[in-house]
């Protein structure tokens, strides 16, 4: 265990690992030459940014965050650097204009694996676009050339190879649909929806094994 760190109720320390939902697990995604950032929704003028027109002259940023898996595993002290999504989200929104009462974020990944963030959790400070992890470029496993990190949500929130985000008024459910939880806060143990987390913790940690395996065949 990584020193001074603390497992949320229901979750094990584990090695961070390539992971996902089972159906993504065979989806070989080939980094982009020229990485853009596709933003629409309700929004005045839905755009595309690429990577460095995106990042330039944004604060860097670097946190030590654990990445806290629905399935009950818990990667623990991973060290990611980038810049905060609310730094991007504000630049995003002067190009873009959201409307007024747009309250959620849909992100979407290169290998069609999307997740719906409240706005308000999306913005908070310690959720980022990472562009590298352990102090080396993000690795094709853990989501280059961008990823989304939102350490208090489950994993399925932090999407990897981020190619799209959507301005919502209301949620819609991302790739894992209804075992999703629109808020999915760990502190909260908000892993699903239907039932309270506990009870959805066996079911999930039952799941585990079979979709390592899938992961690690690859
Ligand atoms: N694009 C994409 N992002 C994704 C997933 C995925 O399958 N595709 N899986 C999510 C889930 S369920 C988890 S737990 C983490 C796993 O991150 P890792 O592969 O870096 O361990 O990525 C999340 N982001
Ligand atoms: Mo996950």
């Amino acid at each position: 265990m990584v020193e001074g760190r603390k497992l949320p109720p229901g979750q094990h320390a584990a090695e961070l690992e390539r992971f996902g939902l089972p159906q993504f697990a065979r989806r070989d995604v080939a980094t982009p030459a020229h990485p853009v950032l596709t933003v629409s929704g309700v929004v005045r003028h839905p755009t595309q940014l690429d990577l460095e027109d995106l990042l330039d002259g944004l604060p860097h940023h670097e946190q030590r965050s654990d990445l806290h898996c629905v399935t009950t595993w818990s990667a623990l002290g991973l060290v990611w650097s980038g810049v905060r999504l609310s730094d991007v989200a504000q630049r995003i929104s002067e190009v873009v204009c959201p409307h007024p009462r747009a309250r959620w974020l849909m992100a979407t990944g290169l290998d069609g694996f999307r997740s719906c963030l409240k706005l308000d959790d999306a913005l908070a400070d310690d959720v980022m676009i990472a562009t590298c992890l352990d102090g080396v470029a993000l690795s094709q496993a853990h989501g280059s050339p961008l990823r989304l990190v939102a350490p208090a949500q489950y994993g399925y929130k932090s999407v990897k190879h981020l190619i799209a985000l959507e301005y919502r008024l209301s949620y819609a459910a991302g790739s894992a649909g209804f075992k999703e939880h629109p808020r999915g806060r760990v502190g909260r143990e908000e892993r699903s929806r239907l039932f309270p987390g506990p009870v959805w913790r066996r079911m999930w940690a039952g799941a585990l094994p079979t979709v390592r395996r899938r992961y690690r065949a690859v």
